[in-house]
């Protein structure tokens, strides 16, 4: 004869649910924190949290406003798919605020801007790809000298603040826990059904606003790559080694399994290489 849960199973359930619901709870709470933040900063500042730098004819790059502030960059042990170039996690402080792309720069905007576009899938308001660290480069230099704004790409340290909207979170929903059915609300990344580049802002942006962090396309920063940089690395405004083989670039891409969709995960590559699957997005001063 089947046994019953009893009472005690029952209020097990409803413990275990209460763990449940207090969790969820709390990442509300930090991401509603993080939002908070940003508006408050750039209110603070006279700044718009939503901006744009016209490329003429109609094409506009869309920019967020990121405040200032500290959190952990890297891994902590307990993530254990972390790569060892991820630790050690140390606190890292951005002590100015910034703009950062919304979206990953587009073909249409690097067509705009350079005239020119290595991209093989036609894909016009997808990630430019196929772009070269030093193109990447080269589309920022002419746009911060036709806007008067300055431009470059982000440090890997602005891009993992700004993907973790400052929050100890791996993941955009808020923790370091690895949900697929929840990353595929805001990445394209090689689990999901249709496995190439998509259109830029199909899926969530996080907390503050920027879309397809998370997948699509790898996003190149400006700094060289050393697997143990985080071991020595400066505790502010940390720009990568002085030299260097390698770039480094975040976010994983549309052919890469959820383990590489992480905040912390970092890739490197020749500033030369080209590739369906790299990509970038502009960092812009606040005014
Ligand atoms: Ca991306």
């Amino acid at each position: 004869m089947k046994k019953s849960p009893g009472i005690l199973g029952f209020a097990l359930c409803l413990a275990s649910l209460a763990v449940i619901g207090a969790k969820a709870a709390a990442e509300e709470d930090c991401l509603a924190k993080a939002v908070a933040k940003q508006a408050e900063s750039a209110q603070a500042r006279n700044l718009s949290v939503e901006d744009s730098i016209d490329l003429g004819e109609g094409v506009i790059l869309k920019l967020v406003y990121i405040p200032d502030g500290e959190f952990k960059m890297g891994s902590c042990d307990k993530v254990a798919f972390a790569r060892s170039d991820e630790r050690p996690e140390h606190k890292v402080k951005i002590a100015r605020p910034f703009y950062m792309g919304k979206f990953e720069v587009t073909q249409d905007q690097f067509w705009q801007v350079c005239r020119s576009l290595p991209s093989m899938q036609d894909l016009p308001c997808g990630p430019a790809d196929r772009v070269t660290w030093n193109e990447a480069n080269e589309f920022c230099k002419i746009v911060s000298k036709m806007s008067g704004r300055r431009l470059r790409l982000p440090t890997e340290a602005e891009w993992e603040y700004a993907c973790r909207c400052g929050s100890g979170a791996q993941f955009p929903y808020g923790t370091n826990q690895v949900e697929q059915r929840r990353l595929f609300e805001f990445a394209w990344f090689y689990n999901t059904e249709v496995r190439e580049l998509h259109e830029a802002g199909l899926k969530r942006p996080n907390a503050w606003g920027l879309n397809d962090m998370l997948g699509n396309a790898w996003e190149w920063c400006s700094d060289w790559y050393a697997a143990d940089y985080y071991a020595s690395s400066p505790a502010e405004d940390p720009k990568g080694p002085e030299s260097g083989k390698l770039r480094v670039a975040r976010g994983g891409p549309w052919d890469y399994t959820f383990t590489s969709c992480r905040a912390a995960f970092r890739e490197k590559a020749n500033p030369e290489l080209r590739l369906n699957s790299f990509g970038f997005r502009v960092v812009a001063e606040a005014r």
